[in-house]
């Protein structure tokens, strides 16, 4: 057998007290589930703190059982409903909170699972603050730099925004101008009819929720 590694998702049911992995007919290996769940109590961050002055996460773990424990710790800034990553399969009961690549927040949670192989357990701790906001990061798909047009082509507009808060921003957050005609509409695609004939810098310009906002943009030529 080779040392290659794998993963396979299989449904969980309460009353599983043993996973058996066969190979060919043959039981390779076989993990059975200990009788107490791990503990585990967060230290840090504590319920209500700035995370921009919290080092780390901090978690003390426990088993009653003597198995080895393997924690996750994730991170919300939306009240619990995503999730990211901080780190998984966590030997050590520690990890440091990267807060300038965190989303920003005034409803913060963490959480930590740890587990002993079949039993998880769970803790967590809410009403995290994190700022400043992030501001949104504007790209423009189309048109390319320095595309040329004739007088009565229609001109076809597509940019999106990033934010780290809101994520995709929505339509109505995204607004094209140009250096010559001024607004020309709002959204992910736009169709520019009779723009004037000159060399225009066009402009996408994304806010997010928060207020703040960045641009991109572009220019092209409208033949007389
Ligand atoms: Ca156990
Ligand atoms: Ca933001």
């Amino acid at each position: 057998m080779s040392g290659d590694m794998f993963s396979i998702m299989v449904p969980y049911y309460d009353v599983t007290d043993r996973i058996e992995l066969y190979r060919e007919g043959t039981l390779q290996d076989t993990i059975t589930k200990s009788l107490h769940a791990p503990q585990i109590t967060i230290q840090s961050p504590v319920q209500g703190a700035n995370l921009r002055q919290t080092d780390s996460v901090e978690w003390l773990v426990s088993d009653t059982d003597g198995d080895e424990l393997l924690s996750a710790v994730q991170y919300s800034h939306d009240g619990g409903l995503s999730w990211v990553p901080l780190d998984v399969r966590l030997t050590g009961t520690s990890v440091p909170i990267d807060s300038e690549n965190l989303a920003a927040t005034a409803a913060g949670m963490i959480r930590v699972v740890v587990s002993d192989g079949l039993n998880t357990s769970v803790a967590q701790v809410g009403g995290l603050s994190l700022g400043p906001n992030h501001p949104p990061v504007a790209s423009i798909v189309m048109p390319a730099p320095g595309s040329t047009y004739r007088r009565e082509a229609v001109v076809v507009l597509e940019g999106f925004g990033q934010d780290m808060e809101d994520n995709n921003l929505s339509d109505n957050r995204l607004v094209w101008s140009s250096s010559i005609d001024g607004y020309i509409g709002t959204g992910s695609a736009v169709n520019a009819a009779r723009l004037s004939s000159g060399n225009h810098t066009i402009t996408l310009e994304a806010t997010d929720t928060n207020g703040a906002s960045s641009s991109a943009s572009v220019s092209i030529m409208i033949l007389p």
